[in-house]
């Protein structure tokens, strides 16, 4: 039952269900070696979810700007390994979307507490726009905004639940998008808390 949501974006309702308990394990051990912490945009404004990364690659932003960094600028180490477990999930989920081989570089790990947003954006820090991005939501529910290749253009929103996962590709791959205010609520496994992940590829060659 995967539900169009947009050119090339499929949701995918529940598909993270089975392994959510071992995913927010491995974010915990994750988190232990590269702690969530919050950054700044380029114009200085701290954003509100709070970011930490595993993979080959990690997702950083500071007055120098949005970038990959190979390590993580707060310890100066690698990021941490990208758990297989992570890898796979993801790979099962954009095959399914039907996008063979995607092979994803980097995974950010978005943290949201209560109130916690994300304005509307666009995410073109990556040079491989042909590979889709997939997206895992945990813990308490979103109401995500998907709008159009312009910021002006309308948004539809909907709400994306613990173990829902998300493939835009194509078109929807460069669509604005953000995430509302998180409102108060509680989930049995990570208490006030949204986790998102984000699995993106950066670079066509390594
Ligand atoms: C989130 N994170 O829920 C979202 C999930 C981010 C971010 O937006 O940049 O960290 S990824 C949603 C996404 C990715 C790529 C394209 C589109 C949406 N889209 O075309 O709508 O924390
Ligand atoms: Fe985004």
């Amino acid at each position: 039952r995967p539900e169009r949501i947009g050119p090339d974006a499929m949701l995918l309702p529940g598909f993270a269900l089975e392994e959510a308990e071992s995913l927010i394990k491995q974010i915990m051990l994750i988190a232990r070696e590269a702690p969530f912490r919050r950054l700044h945009t380029p114009g200085g404004r701290a954003l509100s979810a709070e970011m930490t990364n595993c993979g080959i690659l990690g997702w950083h932003s500071d007055r120098a700007g949005y970038r990959y960094e190979s390590s993580d600028p707060l310890s100066g180490k690698p990021w941490p390994v990208m758990p297989p477990l992570f890898r796979r999930l993801a790979q099962r989920a954009a095959q399914h979307a039907g996008h063979t081989g995607f092979d994803p570089q980097a995974c950010l790990i978005n943290r949201y507490a209560t109130g916690a947003r994300m304005g509307l954006h666009q995410d073109r820090d990556e040079e491989a726009l042909d590979a889709p991005i997939v997206s895992v939501s945990l813990g308490v529910p979103a109401k995500f905004l998907f709008g159009g290749m312009h910021r002006s253009d309308l948004t539809q929103s909907f709400t994306l639940e613990h173990g829902d996962v998300v493939v835009w590709g194509g078109a929807s791959r460069l669509f604005y998008h953000g995430v509302a205010p998180i409102k108060a609520a509680m989930h049995s496994l990570t208490g006030a808390l949204r986790y998102n992940l984000t699995f993106r590829r950066i670079r066509h060659a390594i």
